[in-house]
């Protein structure tokens, strides 16, 4: 394992402290979440009685094969703790996601979650969202051009590719990777993408994080307030 890595399961597991005893846990998608969905396969191995919701069918098909019992797809759920990792955070707990191509599921399940902690490295702080990463922004392939105009209002708005071909989500839309430079207001961003008729779905995560567990070479800090040094504070 690099250090990157080892920093990604460490947060991996310092997430554990933040589970309840039992119950149902939002399985984000990623290399971060990959970490933390090892660590709960281990913890349903020991007996403890876990059930899932992922956000990807990557990460469906790691928690089954782990052996993690999952809800159905549809809903409805009752999420008592979503873990996910982010491609950036401000200080603000404001984050980008969507690296993956998953955000739309991903902020479906943190809206359905009782409580949202995030696992980066150090890598992915920032002090303003923008600096580093373009917002991913889910487009339905109907006039996908059309929609890609009225993007380039906010941004510069480039069609991720897989291949010679245009990335499909795991629901078949499409991505645009929205480069806006550092953004001055990510909750007004956020909701004006959401006007936009054609887009599913932002990788802007504005308020949707209550805790963000950040480690680095050796050590581990949390960002965000409502949490006791060990388990869930009431919220
Ligand atoms: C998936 O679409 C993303 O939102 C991921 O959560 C994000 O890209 C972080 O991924 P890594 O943990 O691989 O950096």
């Amino acid at each position: 394992m690099n250090d990157s890595e080892r920093a990604k399961r460490r947060a991996a597991e310092e997430a554990l402290r933040y589970l309840p005893e039992s119950g149902v846990l939002g399985l984000g998608t990623g290399s971060t979440s990959r970490h933390f969905i090892d660590c709960v396969g281990e913890l349903v191995k020991q007996g403890r009685d876990f059930r899932g919701v992922p956000t990807s069918e990557q990460s469906r098909a790691q928690a089954e094969a782990l052996g993690i019992p999952l809800l159905a797809p549809e809903g409805p759920w009752k999420i008592d703790v979503y873990v996910d990792g982010a491609d950036e955070v401000s200080a603000d707990l404001c984050l980008i996601k969507g690296g993956g191509a998953a955000h739309t599921r991903e902020k479906i399940v943190n809206h359905a979650s009782r409580h949202r902690v995030i696992i980066v490295d150090e890598s992915k702080i920032s002090v303003r969202l923008g600096e580093r990463w373009p917002v991913p922004v889910e487009v339905i392939e109907f006039g996908h051009l059309s929609t890609a105009q009225a993007l380039s209002g906010l941004g510069r708005p480039v069609l991720r590719m897989k291949g010679e071909l245009p990335l499909r989500t795991d629901t078949g839309n499409v991505i645009y990777d929205l480069h806006t430079g550092p953004i001055a207001d990510p909750f007004g961003l956020e909701r004006e993408l959401s006007l936009i008729p054609g887009v599913v779905e932002s990788g802007l995560f504005c308020g949707r994080a209550d805790a963000v567990i950040v480690a680095g070479s050796g050590s581990v800090r949390v960002l965000g307030v409502g949490y006791g040094e060990v388990g869930l504070a009431a919220k």
